[in-house]
């Protein structure tokens, strides 16, 4: 009789003693738009999603792509970022830590559905799985679905029409603990009531450390401009769309999100080496700055830059093995930056040194606004 009694008691208690269930619930996502800038936005925005539908949000691993490899590479969040941060405003697991010691209790293999706005591909149902990096993605954690759920006409804006609200009601998290999104529940670029949360997003030590090591081993003494080039074949492409979506990317972060700044341009997209060194010479006056770093995805143009700015004793460096995310740590402490505003690498570096209090520009702007707003009236 004792013994009965007891051993419901025990096996209870040890559940909840190893790992606690949120009560309202989770969110698991894909990250499966795009390289890491495009992913930092997305991140953003779900951080915002998850917090107000109040579930604790699974961080997923950074999609990666090597070159040559045919499948997606997962690397975990805690890779790069420190999990401290984020939980002062919200609750995160780990998606390694969610699989192996929630998924057991509240998403067995038969309850895992996968949420879309609506079919996806060939089709009726989510094919959450289908393609890459969509399959190597959830094949990390062994993850199969059995069915699908189409949220539409919901949407991921919760900072407007009681969203939240609407999600919690349709889904309460009693009858769906898990809402398992095939994308990120969020908008690229980053709403913009949203930005601000990237100050919850900090480098680990591995990251910060290689970044300083640099800043004190390779560059001079003395204050330095940060300067990131998008330059690669990908890029010449994406600048031709230029003309038919004037606020293309993340240009939004210097035009606005209603392009009440101007419209984007060429010279901001792909600014040329001339271009370029008039900025940088502009900046390194300023800042009085010792040393120039440049960051790129193809051409650093060291030679040019170093020729270009000969005569004002200042050194041009780049990391010997350019990594991005080392990159960013760099361009994150420079004592001025000069990012391209198309693109979503650069608006992580100008967000944390937004919440650092520190200074940017970009590539052709503002100077193409007068050019831009006469261009306006004289259409008007
Ligand atoms: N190391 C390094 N890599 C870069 C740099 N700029 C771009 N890249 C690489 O190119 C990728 C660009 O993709 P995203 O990060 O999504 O940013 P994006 O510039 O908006 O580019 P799109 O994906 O084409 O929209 C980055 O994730 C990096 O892998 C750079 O300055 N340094
Ligand atoms: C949010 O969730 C937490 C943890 O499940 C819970 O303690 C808290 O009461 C919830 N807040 C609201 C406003 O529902």
């Amino acid at each position: 009789m004792m013994l009965k009694l007891l051993i419901p008691v025990l096996f209870s208690v040890s559940i909840f003693a190893d790992v606690d269930i949120d009560q309202n619930g989770y969110i698991l996502y894909c990250p499966c738009m795009g390289r890491f800038g495009n992913q930092a936005d997305h991140f953003l925005g779900s951080l915002a999603f998850a917090k107000a539908l109040n579930r604790t949000l699974a961080l997923p691993p950074w999609v990666e792509y090597r070159f040559g490899e045919p499948k997606s590479v997962q690397v975990p969040f805690s890779h790069y970022f420190q999990l401290e941060p984020l939980l002062k405003f919200h609750r995160v697991v780990t998606m390694e830590e969610f699989m192996e010691n929630i998924a057991p209790k509240v998403w067995p293999p038969e309850k895992r559905t996968a949420f879309c706005y609506m079919a996806r591909g060939q089709g009726t149902d989510c094919n959450a799985k289908e393609g890459n990096p969509f399959g190597p993605f959830w094949d990390t954690f062994n993850v199969d679905f059995v069915q699908s759920e189409f949220y539409g006409p919901l949407n991921y804006d919760v900072h407007h029409q009681d969203m939240a609200r609407k999600w919690n009601n349709r889904y309460p998290p009693q009858k769906s603990p898990v809402l398992a999104f095939t994308g990120a529940p969020a908008s690229f670029p980053v709403q913009i009531e949203n930005k601000d949360l990237q100050k919850f997003l900090v480098w680990t030590p591995r990251i910060v450390n290689r970044a300083i090591d640099f800043i004190r081993n390779v560059l001079p003494i003395g204050s330095f401009v940060g300067i990131h080039l998008r330059n690669g074949v990908d890029w010449t492409r994406a600048c031709e769309h230029l003309e038919h979506s004037p606020n293309l990317f993340s240009a939004p972060q210097c035009l606005g999100y209603r392009n009440e700044f101007g419209i984007a341009s060429q010279d901001m997209c792909f600014p040329t080496p001339d271009a370029i060194a008039k900025q940088v010479k502009f900046a390194v006056k300023e800042y009085h700055a010792k040393s120039v770093f440049v960051s790129s995805d193809n051409d650093h143009l060291i030679p040019f830059l170093t020729k270009a700015l000969k005569r004002m004793e200042v050194t041009v460096h780049k990391l010997a093995n350019p990594e991005p995310h080392v990159d960013l740590a760099i361009l994150g402490r420079a004592n001025y930056f000069i990012g391209n505003c198309i693109s979503s690498f650069t608006a992580f570096a100008k967000r944390e040194r937004d919440a650092n209090g520190l200074p940017s520009g970009f590539w052709g702007f503002p100077s193409n606004i007068v050019s831009a707003t006469k261009q306006k009236h004289e259409e008007l």
